[in-house]
């Protein structure tokens, strides 16, 4: 069986694009990538951050705090996010624009309660997996093309797990926008993506090895 390529395309949903809850600057621009880019890959997905309303990752859980502070759960750091992509809301769902090409496996992740995702592989303490890595190995992809929301969380946890797993990975720097909570995050982001081995590459490239 031929070795495939994968994209994955990371949180395309309505809170994280302009007027959500934890809108990322300019997060709806990359939608119109997501649409192209799909006609390059043999095996497609889409993740879905899915929370309960009673998530860790809320400030509203957490009456002592606020919004972009940083507390331990568990051992673990969490930063506090406004309550956004609630399971079954209108934030949760894929952004209006966004045209998934019919096939397109879909993954949802920070479904506990207690436990924040930010990767499409694996919740943050590496608990549970959410079955990615399981289905892409199952339909033989060697190298993974990631894009979307947000560069400095679910896109870069989830390319440096692709990274660990094995694959061979990409992420589409122009077809990913970051929340930037501090700055130089984004930057830092990327230089930590380069440093597992992860190649930083532009929608450009992937239509050119096409050609
Ligand atoms: C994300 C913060 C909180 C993301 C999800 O999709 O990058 N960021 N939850
Ligand atoms: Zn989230």
């Amino acid at each position: 069986m031929a070795q495939k390529k994968a994209l994955i395309l990371v949180d395309l949903q309505n809170d994280f694009c302009t007027g959500g809850k934890l809108a990322v600057p300019q997060g709806e621009d990359v939608i119109r990538l997501a649409n192209e880019l799909q006609d390059y890959f043999d095996v497609i997905v889409a993740t879905q951050d899915w929370h309960p309303k009673g998530h860790t990752s809320f400030a509203d859980n957490h009456p002592e705090f606020t919004v972009g502070d940083t507390i331990m759960i568990n051992g673990m750091t969490q930063v506090l996010w406004p309550a956004h992509c609630i399971q079954g809301s209108e934030g949760a769902e894929f952004h209006p624009h966004l045209k998934l090409h019919e096939g397109v496996s879909i993954f949802q992740k920070g479904i506990e309660e207690k436990i924040d995702s930010y990767s499409a592989f694996f919740d943050n303490a590496h608990l549970r997996a959410t079955g990615l890595g399981d289905y892409l190995r199952g339909q033989h992809v060697k190298e993974v093309y990631i894009m979307g929301l947000a560069t400095d969380y679910c896109v870069k946890y989830s390319s440096l797990d692709a990274a660990h797993l094995g694959f061979t990975v990409y992420v589409i720097e122009d077809a990913c926008s970051g929340v930037e909570l501090f700055q130089g995050d984004i930057a830092r982001a990327f230089a930590e993506m380069r440093a597992a081995g992860v190649k930083i590459i532009s929608s450009q490239d992937v239509v050119k090895a096409s050609q």
